[in-house]
């Protein structure tokens, strides 16, 4: 017993210790998968060509929400693949992540397929599984068609759960016996706070106020009500998947979250329980129904008859509907209780939750991502402990930087270099304290189009100008970063404050470029 107790004190240094070591490849295990990811309307391009119809994506870029509005080109992957699929080759990658345009693949949103689409994805996965990359499929990036918006109002209504799921059935089916991994969501917690609630972020609706430019919405509702349609629609698909492919097909589905790693922003006992509430809720709110079967207790308080309830069926639909997690985790934010009493009438998610965030940098013009060490160990560790350590894979993780400058200071991204060999080391800490992290993908392949900022900043592994014609891709310092990485030939120092990155070595920027 003592020698028990005196192994588990010691835990946190062996953590501590494994984050001080160098690493390399070798130490993660043999099928841990490294990779990159993109999503359909921020890297395909070809908005309007073989029959794709709008998504709500598309719409919210020509409604004048972002910087510039050129992603109906992007990186024009639907033309590029097979030379991004090469370049993925060259750098090592095991796997791709991506997402399928639903409004291309059935541009009325239900109903006929479009054989064009289904010719440019069985294309794409047809060149991955020939340069043994694994595909890792995504469903919904914040692209429902626009069709569907328009005719019963998208995610707030019920009536999206079967178009979901039949859309679903239409990819496990044409798709599934080369996929094998399937994401129904991406980040789905930030789908409808930036949707719903802040109205920054597709479809764009919210509660009028002074500072908001939705036309329709209600912050206080709404969000709820589009995660409980999308809660449904998830498990749906994933019950179709389960008792129609899985055995014959022998893939795995899982929901991607976004998790913020709340720290809190003074050292009062009421910060401190503000960032646990809000690690947990803001998690909770999609992972306990899908672990537990409900919501958190928490939220039904405090959220009362604007938290929809799942009846019996539901819930166990719901229950026990993810294979794995898949994780977006950028870097901290603070939190600082916000009592409910300080507030006024106006209800938004994080008002429900009792706290407000504040970012870590305090200066509105510094666009690269802070690098908080452990911030990653932290979150892996809240789900290894709370959801029964599922198997994870981090989805995405990466560096932004500014993409209007010089292509060479774009081209000599430290800053990325120095992210990602931080948060790789992170997640072998993490490993190594049993967490049950299966593969990292960097966020992103390509400098593509930003959800927020257009083609203003960037996290591409590659850089395109995005006024060349042919739209160039060349591989950057962290392109060749990541592939010295893979192939075993750079050796890193874990969270290394001053991190000291090796470049030199096989892959040069000639052995990488397009
Ligand atoms: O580019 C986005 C992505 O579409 C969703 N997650 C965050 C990324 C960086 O902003």
């Amino acid at each position: 017993m003592l020698l028990l107790k005196v192994l588990i004190a010691a835990l946190p240094l062996i953590v501590q210790a494994a984050s001080g070591d160098t690493f390399i490849r070798d130490d993660f295990p043999p099928d841990f998968l490294f990779g990159a990811a993109t999503s359909a309307y921020q890297v395909e391009g070809a908005a309007d060509e073989d029959g794709r119809t709008p998504s709500i994506f598309d719409t919210f870029a020509h409604n004048g929400n972002m910087t510039n509005e050129l992603a109906d080109r992007a990186c024009d992957q639907y033309h590029k693949y097979k030379e991004d699929v090469e370049i993925m080759a060259k750098m090592g990658l095991d796997a791709y992540r991506f997402s399928i345009s639903w409004s291309r693949l059935i541009p009325n949103g239900r109903g006929p397929v479009n054989p064009k689409g289904l010719e440019y994805y069985n294309n794409l996965i047809n060149d991955l599984i020939r340069y043994g990359i694994q595909p890792h499929v995504t469903l919904h990036h914040s692209d429902l068609p626009q069709v569907l918006e328009d005719e019963y109002g998208g995610w707030v209504s019920r009536r999206v759960v079967e178009d979901f799921k039949e859309f679903a059935d239409v990819c496990f089916r044409e798709f599934g016996d080369r996929v094998k991994y399937w994401t129904t969501l991406n980040e789905a917690n930030v789908f409808v706070i930036g949707g719903y609630d802040w109205g920054l972020l597709p479809p764009q609706r919210c509660s009028s106020s002074p500072v908001t430019k939705c036309s329709k919405g209600n912050s206080s509702s709404e969000p709820y009500l589009a995660a409980h349609n999308l809660l449904l629609a998830h498990a749906s698909a994933v019950t179709l998947y389960r008792t129609k492919y899985q055995e014959k097909q022998g893939g795995h589905v899982g929901i991607n979250i976004f998790a913020f790693d709340f720290i809190p922003l003074t050292n009062t006992s009421e910060d401190l329980s503000a960032s646990e509430r809000a690690n947990k809720l803001i998690l909770g709110w999609f992972l306990n129904p899908i672990v537990f079967g409900d919501y958190p207790d928490e939220m039904r308080k405090n959220i009362g008859s604007r938290l929809p309830s799942f009846t019996k069926t539901e819930s166990d639909l719901v229950k026990g509907s993810i294979d794995f997690i898949g994780l977006n985790f950028y870097y901290s934010l603070y939190a600082q209780d916000y009592p409910r009493s300080f507030q006024g009438e106006d209800r938004g998610v994080m008002q429900d939750m009792e706290f407000k965030y504040i970012d870590i940098v305090d200066d509105p013009s510094v666009i690269e991502i802070p690098i908080t060490p452990s911030a990653l160990i932290r979150v892996l560790d809240l789900l290894k402990n709370t959801y029964g350590n599922l198997p994870v894979y981090i989805h995405e993780n990466g560096q932004q930087t500014a993409r209007s400058c010089s292509p060479e200071s774009s081209i000599n991204d430290w800053s990325r270099v120095k992210y990602f060999q931080a948060y790789i080391g992170q997640v072998l800490c993490s490993l190594r304290n049993g967490s049950n992290v299966r593969g990292y993908f960097a966020w992103s392949l390509l400098d593509m189009f930003e959800l927020l900022t257009g083609y203003e900043t960037s996290y591409g592994l590659y850089y395109i100008d995005v006024n060349d014609p042919n739209l160039t891709r060349r591989p950057k310092l962290s392109a060749q970063w990541y592939s010295n990485f893979l192939h075993g030939t750079v050796k890193c120092d874990s969270m290394d404050q001053k991190l000291t990155v090796q470049l030199e070595t096989n892959a040069t920027m000639e052995s990488l470029a397009a």
